[in-house]
C-alpha cells in the first residue's frame, strides 16, 4: 500500500522549491535592482536538499528533534517555516536584506525557530554530536525525564566533511558513547569550486564505520530500482554505479536527450538495454536518472522511519546540485542564479500565476483544505515553536573568597570551586565543567573530585579502588559533573555551545565553565565565535596566559588573547589581578549568563547587561601577594566595570600607571619608585578593558544622540586626573588593549606590553625584556611625564 503521506509530500516538495527558487529570485533580480545590489544564490546547493528536507519537516521529525540546516539550504528551510506558520513573506521578500531571512539559518538573527546557527562550515555538524551529549546530561540528572529524547541531526554538505573539526568530533563522540543523532551527507558530489573526487562515498562509509556510526547509503531511488527490476535493468545499474561524478553531474545538467544518447552509445544492445531506455520519454529518462536516493520521497521515508534504535546514524543520500532546476549538474552552478527567462519557464511549470508567487497553494494539485490538513496535521509542528525556557539558578549574594596571602588567579579560581563544590548551593548543581585535557592543570581538580565525572555509565577509578595513593579521584557517574574532553579544543567550545544553549534546547539551565590554555583558544576560535553568535552562555577560563609560565616553554605564550577577549562580541573579558576580585567578578558571571532580557544601557557603565552574555577569564599561574582588603558593594561594581582605583591621583597628579593582570606587583613597585620624583602618581587597576572600552564607545554615541549626559566608567575615572598628566598602560598581552586609554580624555600615553614570543627564561627575565617590569614602567613614565630624573630608575639594558 502506498504511503497516504506521499501525494502531500510530493506537491509541496515542488512548492518547497518553487518558494526557495522564488525568494532568492525575488531577492536578486527584483529587489537588487531597487535596492542596487546583487546578493547572491544558492539556488543549486538549496535544491540539493528540497526533498530529504520535505521528508525530514513534514513527515519524519519530531519536536524534540534539533537540527542543524547546511548554511546553503537556508532558502528551502525558510520555505518550510513559512509553510508551517513560523517565518513571514516580509521576510523571506527582504531575504539577505537588512532584518530579512538570513543567508544561513540563525538562531538569533532569524524568527523561524532555527535550532542551531550554521554558516561556517562543519561547526553545526559537531554542534548535533554535543548537544546529544548535552541532552544526556540533562536525562542523566533526572532532569525533564518527562520528555522524549530527541534527535540531533545535522544536513551536512559532502564538501563540509573536509572540514577537521568533524573528525575531532567523531573521535569524541566515540569515546563518549554518542547516541541519537544523524548526520545525513547530501552527496551532491559538488562543493563550491568543484566536483568531488571519484569514491568519496566509500572513505566515508568505512570512516563512519570505524566510529561506530551505523551507516545508511541512499543512492538508487524508488524508480531506479523499478527500471533495475525491468529485463537489462541491472546493466543500467552497473552503468550507474560506474559512472564517473563529473560525467553524471554533465549528463544531469544536459537533460533527457543527453542521457538517451550517452546510455544508447554506451549501453545499447538492440535488445532488453534498448528497449528499457526506448521505453522512456526524454523527460522520463531524465526523471529516472535523477531519481537518487536523496530526490526520492518513499526511499528517504522508508529509511529514516526505519531506524529503531539510538545509535548514531550517517546517512549518505546521493543528489543532485541544482535538482529540478535548470542549473542541475552544472559545476559552476554553486552562486549560479536563474535568468529571468528561465525562473519564467520554472513558473510555467509549477504553475504559479504571475502575482501568487507568494501563495502556499498556487499551482498545486490536492484540493487547498487538504492540503492545510496536512500542514496542520505535520509531527514536527504539533507544538509550533519549540525552544524552551528555563528559570534562573539563584545566585548567592557574594562567593566565598580564598584567603591565602599569596596566590595565583588560577589557583583562587579552583579555590572558589572548589568551595562552591563543598557548599549546597542550587548554583552548584548547575555548574558543568570541561576542559581538553588540562582538568588538572588548570586546577580543576579539586572540583572534580568532589563532584565527579560525567558519563553514561558508572566507571570506578580504579586506582582508588586498589587502594593506590592519587591526589584525584576520577570516579565516572551519572551524576558526575565535569566532562572531561580530549586535546581538541575547537571540541572544547562546541561543547560549551551545546552546554550553554541547554535552557533553550532542552529546559533545563546549566552553567558551563570551560578550562584551557590561554594561547589555544586562538585553535578554537572560530567555534567561539560561533558559540557567541547562537548565543550560548558560558564562562572560559584560560589559563596561564602571557609570558608568565615562561620557563615552561615559550610556545605557549599568549599575545594577542587580550584583543580577541575585546572584539569577540557576546563575551565579556576580564583580566583580574587578585582573588577577590575574581570571585565578585565570578559570582557576577553566573547572574549574567542567565540574563536574557532587553533594554536600555546601564547609566552608570552604559553596558548593555540586561541582555546578558558569556565570560571570558584570563588568568595566571602567577603566585602575587594578596591585598587585604573589605568588598565593599562599591568596590565590587567597580571591578564588574571594569576599573577602580588601587591609588587615586591627586588634583596636581604627573603620571597615571594603568594595569591589568599578573603585572599588579610590577605596577605596584614602580609607583613606590617614582612617588618621589613624580607628584600626586595614581594607579589604575584595570579588570576589564573589553567592558571599559564597550562603555566608553557606548557613552559617546549616546551623545551623539543628543544624551548629553552619558558618561561612561572609564570617562568619569580619568575624568578626575589633570589633562596634562601621562598615562602609562602595562599588561602581560598586547599593547593596544590599553593603548586608547589615552583617547578617553586626551591624556599623553605610553603603552606598555608584550609583542614578540618564544623567549623562555624566568618571569622576571621576560618582564625585563618585554620592558613591563617596575623599570620599564618608570622609564615610559619619564619620558611622558617629564620633570626631575627619577632617582630609582636604573639605566636600561
Ligand atoms: C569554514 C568555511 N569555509 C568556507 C566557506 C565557504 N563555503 C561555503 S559552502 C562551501 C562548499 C560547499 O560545498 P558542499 O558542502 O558540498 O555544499 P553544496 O554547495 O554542494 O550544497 C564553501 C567552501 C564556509 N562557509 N565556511
Ligand atoms: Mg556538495
Amino acid at each position: 500500500m502506498t504511503d497516504p503521506r506521499l501525494p502531500y509530500l510530493t506537491e509541496f516538495e515542488r512548492k518547497i522549491l518553487w518558494l526557495s527558487s522564488w525568494t532568492i529570485h525575488n531577492a536578486n533580480h527584483l529587489r537588487s535592482n531597487r535596492d542596487g545590489l546583487k546578493i547572491g544564490g544558492h539556488q543549486a546547493s538549496s535544491a540539493s536538499l528540497s526533498t530529504i528536507m520535505t521528508a525530514l519537516y513534514l513527515a519524519v521529525l519530531k519536536p524534540e528533534d534539533r537540527v542543524a540546516v547546511k548554511p546553503h539550504a537556508s532558502p528551502i528551510f525558510h520555505a518550510i517555516q513559512y509553510l508551517l506558520g513560523h517565518q513571514t513573506r516580509e521576510k523571506l521578500e527582504n531575504f539577505r536584506g537588512y532584518k530579512g531571512a538570513q543567508s544561513y539559518p540563525s538562531r538569533t538573527k532569524d524568527i523561524d525557530d532555527v535550532d542551531f546557527s550554521t554558516g561556517s562550515v562543519g561547526l553545526g555538524v559537531a554542534q548535533t554530536l554535543f548537544a546529544s551529549l548535552v541532552q544526556d546530561y540533562v536525562k542523566a540528572h533526572g532532569w525533564r525525564k518527562e520528555n522524549p529524547e530527541g534527535r540531533m541531526i545535522a544536513l551536512v554538505g559532502d564538501a563540509e566533511m573536509d572540514e577537521g573539526n568533524i573528525f575531532e568530533a567523531l573521535l569524541e563522540g566515540w569515546k563518549q558513547g554518542l547516541r541519537n543523532t544523524w548526520w545525513i551527507i547530501d552527496y551532491n558530489r559538488q562543493s563550491l569550486d568543484a566536483v568531488v573526487r571519484e569514491g568519496l562515498y566509500a572513505r566515508f562509509e568505512a570512516l563512519f564505520r570505524s566510529f561506530g556510526w551505523d551507516v545508511v547509503v541512499l543512492k538508487h531511488g524508488s524508480l531506479m530500482q523499478e527500471a533495475f527490476r525491468e529485463p537489462g535493468g541491472e546493466r543500467l545499474r552497473e552503468w550507474i554505479d560506474s559512472c564517473p561524478n563529473q560525467l553524471y553531474s554533465a549528463l544531469t545538467f544536459q537533460g533527457g536527450a543527453a542521457w538517451r544518447k550517452r546510455l544508447l552509445d554506451d549501453l545499447g544492445d538492440q535488445g532488453d538495454v534498448t528497449r528499457l531506455i526506448e521505453r522512456r520519454s526524454d523527460a522520463e529518462l531524465a526523471r529516472l536518472m535523477s531519481n537518487l536516493g536523496g530526490h526520492d520521497l518513499p526511499s528517504l521515508l522508508q529509511a529514516f522511519e526505519a531506524v529503531d534504535h539510538d545509535r548514531p546514524t550517517v546517512f549518505i543520500a546521493y543528489t543532485i546540485k541544482g535538482f529540478g532546476l535548470p542549473l542541475a549538474g552544472h559545476k559552476d552552478n554553486h552562486a549560479g542564479l536563474l535568468t529571468p527567462a528561465q525562473m519564467e519557464g520554472f513558473r510555467a511549470s509549477a504553475e504559479v500565476r504571475p502575482g501568487h508567487e507568494w501563495d502556499k497553494f498556487d499551482g498545486l494539485s490536492l484540493p487547498q483544505a487538504d492540503l492545510e490538513r496536512f500542514l496542520a496535521s505535520v509531527p514536527f509542528n504539533a507544538r509550533g515553536k519549540r525552544r524552551y525556557e528555563a528559570e534562573k539558578v539563584p545566585v548567592p549574594a557574594a562567593l566565598v573568597t580564598p584567603q591565602q596571602p599569596t596566590m595565583s588567579t588560577q589557583q583562587g579560581f579552583g579555590l572558589i570551586l572548589n568551595e562552591l563544590a563543598r557548599s549546597s548551593e542550587p548554583l552548584a548543581d548547575r555548574i558543568v565543567t570541561t576542559a581538553p585535557d588540562v582538568t588538572v592543570s588548570t586546577n580543576l581538580g579539586a572540583w572534580v573530585n568532589r563532584r565527579g565525572l560525567f558519563a553514561r555509565e558508572e566507571m570506578r577509578d580504579i586506582f582508588r579502588s586498589e587502594r593506590i595513593p592519587s591526589t584525584f579521584t576520577w570516579d565516572f557517574s551519572p551524576k558526575g559533573q565535569h566532562i572531561e574532553l580530549g586535546i581538541a579544543e575547537m571540541n572544547l567550545f562546541i561543547l560549551l555551545s551545546a552546554l550553554g544553549l541547554s535552557h533553550s534546547l532542552f529546559g533545563e539551565r546549566l552553567l558551563p565553565i570551560g578550562t584551557l590554555y590561554d594561547p589555544f583558544i586562538a585553535r578554537g576560535l572560530d567555534a567561539l565565535n560561533y558559540a557567541c553568535y547562537q548565543d550560548a552562555r558560558f564562562i572560559v577560563a584560560a589559563t596561564p596566559s602571557g609570558v608568565t609560565l615562561a620557563p615552561e616553554g615559550g610556545a605557549h605564550q599568549s599575545i594577542g588573547t587580550p584583543l580577541i577577549g575585546m572584539a569577540q562580541d557576546g563575551l565579556a573579558s576580564f583580566e583580574p589581578a587578585f582573588v577577590d576580585e575574581l570571585s565578585v567578578i565570578l559570582r557576577w558571571a553566573f547572574d549574567y549568563l542567565q540574563r536574557d532580557g532587553e533594554g536600555e544601557p546601564n547609566e552608570r557603565s552604559w553596558l548593555r547587561d540586561e541582555t546578558g552574555g558569556s565570560v571570558y577569564l584570563r588568568l595566571s599561574t602567577r603566585s602575587v601577594d594578596q591585598p587585604q582588603r573589605d568588598m565593599s558593594p562599591d568596590l565590587a561594581s567597580d571591578i564588574v566595570d571594569g576599573a577602580y582605583w588601587m591609588r587615586k591621583p591627586g588634583p596636581n597628579a604627573q603620571v597615571v600607571v594603568a594595569y591589568t593582570g599578573a603585572v599588579a606587583p610590577e605596577a605596584i613597585e614602580a609607583l613606590g619608585l617614582m612617588a618621589e620624583d613624580r607628584r600626586d602618581v595614581g594607579l589604575l587597576a584595570i579588570t576589564s578593558a573589553d567592558r571599559l572600552n564597550a562603555g566608553w564607545t557606548a557613552a559617546q554615541r549616546a551623545r551623539e544622540r543628543g544624551l548629553v549626559h552619558a558618561r561612561s566608567h572609564i570617562e568619569r575615572l580619568l575624568g578626575e586626573v589633570p589633562l596634562h598628566c601621562g598615562l602609562v598602560t602595562v599588561l602581560d598581552g598586547h599593547p593596544a588593549t590599553l593603548a586608547w586609554l589615552g583617547s578617553v580624555m586626551g591624556h599623553r600615553t605610553r603603552s606598555l606590553g608584550v609583542e614578540h614570543f618564544g623567549q623562555t627564561g624566568t618571569v622576571q627575565d621576560l618582564y625585563r625584556h618585554f620592558g613591563i617590569d617596575a623599570q620599564g614602567i618608570i622609564a615610559a613614565a619619564e619620558m611622558i611625564a617629564p620633570g626631575r630624573p627619577i632617582r630609582h630608575l636604573r639605566a636600561l639594558g
